[in-house]
């Protein structure tokens, strides 16, 4: 019986370890003292592989901190680092995250910091615009136009709204400005994935709760020690 106790116990925490969330939506994992590039196929940063959606030509992003710019008024939205999807020029490159667990015909809301920057001496890079896709397919473009005049960094918030139909989702982030130059040009901060409220409840995942082992345990149990008796009769 003690053995059967430990076994129910591993079951259970196996159960609750489970679920995947969004892992790392402001990107402070693993942290950067200064600018580093991150080149497609990447997974230097926990819960987002970095993609390249036009192969060929460049294909890295930058992942920096408000220090290394913040001389220039260029900082995160949330907590101190932040992904600047241009790299060194160029569009169609961003991050891809990890499955996430969902329940199928939930509603989710994805949430996420757009960044347009302008830097001191060389002025605004222009509007910025992020392509958010779903498992793939292009779920919408989101254009920060809060038209900044200034030096410093310029963060707009978005949200979409996504209906789960499957048991898991994968989201990606791409910079689809045609900006002709720029290592500030699209910025990526504080992404946010929970299910809207009022939702159909159940946990993501389908591992059997605890009370289901029990009786499959027990169900088992009784069958072997009945098995052993008519053995025994005979
Ligand atoms: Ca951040
Ligand atoms: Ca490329």
């Amino acid at each position: 019986m003690r053995f059967l106790a430990s076994l129910l116990l591993a079951f259970a925490a196996a159960g609750s370890a489970s679920a995947a969330s969004l892992v790392n939506g402001s990107f402070e994992q693993p942290g950067t003292s200064s600018l580093v590039y991150l080149t497609a196929g990447s997974t230097a940063l926990p819960g987002w592989t970095v993609v390249d959606s036009t192969p060929g030509g460049d294909n890295e992003i930058a992942y920096t901190n408000s220090a290394a710019f913040g001389g220039l008024g260029v900082v995160a939205s949330h907590g101190s680092h932040f992904l600047e999807l241009t790299g060194v020029t160029g569009r169609g490159k961003g991050v891809k995250s990890d499955a996430i667990d969902t329940v199928a015909g939930t509603t989710y809301r994805v949430g996420f910091d757009v960044g347009a920057f302008f830097v001191g001496g060389q002025g605004s890079y222009g509007d910025v615009t992020l392509d958010l896709l779903v498992d793939d397919v292009l779920a919408g473009s989101f254009t920060n136009a809060l038209g900044l005049s200034t030096a410093g960094s310029d963060w707009q918030r978005f949200s979409y709204d996504v209906v789960a139909s499957g048991p898991s989702m994968r989201l990606t982030f791409l910079a689809s400005t045609a900006l002709t130059s720029s290592y500030l040009g699209a910025g990526l901060d504080n992404v946010t994935f929970d299910a809207l409220p009022g939702q159909p409840s159940g946990s993501p995942g389908s591992v059997p709760e605890p009370g289901a082992w029990v009786l499959m345990i027990l169900g088992f149990g009784l069958a072997g020690s009945s098995l052993r008796r008519q053995v025994r009769l005979a």
